[in-house]
């Protein structure tokens, strides 16, 4: 920081030749340098007057201080700039002297400054954080889409990644067209992105940890209920069907195609994870369902045992095929929303 002593006046163009004599103005400022040379603080001394050829030429005096008590104390002696000034009153414009002490907010040093410690932080810092940003987004688009894919499985994933790529073709093309697209656009899309990869990620972790209990659950069931029983073979997973409102699932599937081998009995655990009333007819050899509500004992067809199965029921349901192929299979409540396919080979 630094304090200046500003004074300003004005001499009349006609008085200028008087105040530059031998012993006029300026050369009783010049020895002042000498002076002030001797005086604790002070800094510079500058003497600067304004251009213009016609009229009155301003004079600015500065002399500038390290600190505000030199500046007073220089200020409280005699002689100082300010007195000389005044001591030659009768060549100036009348009134025109004016002393202001002043400080400096700004330098160019206080720039550079803050400059330097801005470009540190440009050097230092981005090139870390910004390699760190992508690889962050990069394992979480990896993580998050992988996570996706999975839950969505077959031809949807497919389509997604596919769409995805198109998209992201889209915008590599959209922002390469137009270099000077607003940084908003840039990071609106990635924040779009972001937001939604997210909510994904999050959607595909709650809906694979649901079936995923379920299938361990299966799994204990299968284990209890296979004991001792031929169904090895064709029956290549648990044999849990979960009844759901509304919908049949099987090893996390839902509409589900289950292979059954040919000629063996199996009987599968069926759970109502529902609220609703559910129940499972296997269609007739001709492929049709020619009763309304199907009876475990109805020896035309294979039904769940009990033949309606409340919320929160088991049942079970036993099969055996001498024909392979592919036996359809609906809750007879729920007919247009909840059916499967028992594949018998
Ligand atoms: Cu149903």
């Amino acid at each position: 920081m630094e304090y200046i002593q500003t004074i300003l006046f004005q001499i009349p163009a006609t008085q200028l030749e008087q105040a530059s004599e031998a012993d006029g103005l300026f050369a009783e400022l010049d020895g002042h340098r000498k002076h002030l040379q001797g005086i604790g603080g002070f800094r510079d001394i500058r003497i600067t007057r304004s251009i213009n050829n016609e009229g009155n030429v301003l004079v600015v005096v500065e002399t500038r201080w390290a600190d505000d008590t030199s500046l007073v104390r220089y200020e409280t002696q005699e002689p100082n700039a300010a007195t000389i000034v005044r001591a030659h009153e009768s060549i100036l414009v009348r009134d025109s002297v004016q002393v202001l002490d002043m400080e400096t907010l700004r330098t160019e040093a206080s720039f550079k400054q803050a400059e330097d410690a801005e470009s540190a932080r440009e050097r230092v810092i981005l090139p870390i954080a910004i390699p760190l940003g992508i690889l962050a987004f990069a394992l979480l688009a990896i993580y998050g889409l992988s996570r996706v894919y999975l839950e969505i499985g077959g031809n949807g994933a497919v389509a997604l990644a596919a769409g995805l790529a198109i998209a992201v073709m889209l915008f590599a093309f959209y922002f390469a067209a137009n270099p000077r697209a607003p940084g908003w656009q840039i990071a609106g899309v990635l924040a779009i992105f972001a937001i939604a990869l997210a909510g994904g990620t999050a959607w595909a972790l709650i809906e694979e940890d649901e079936p995923r209990a379920e299938e361990n659950g299966g799994e204990q069931a299968n284990g209890d209920a296979t004991d001792g029983e031929p169904t090895d073979g064709a029956l290549t997973g648990g044999t849990m069907i979960i009844l759901g409102d509304n919908f049949f699932e099987y090893e996390g599937e839902r509409e589900p195609a289950i292979s059954v081998a040919l000629g063996e009995e199996v009987t599968f655990e069926l759970e109502n994870q529902g609220s609703a009333t559910h129940n499972l007819q296997v269609s007739g050899t001709d492929d049709t369902y020619t009763v309304d509500i199907c009876k475990p004992d109805d020896s035309s067809r294979f039904c769940s045992d009990p033949g309606v199965i409340g919320g929160s029921q088991s049942a079970t349901l036993t099969v055996q095929f001498d024909e392979p192929g592919t036996y359809n299979f609906r809750c007879d409540f729920h007919p247009t929303e909840m059916m499967g396919t028992l594949v018998v080979e």
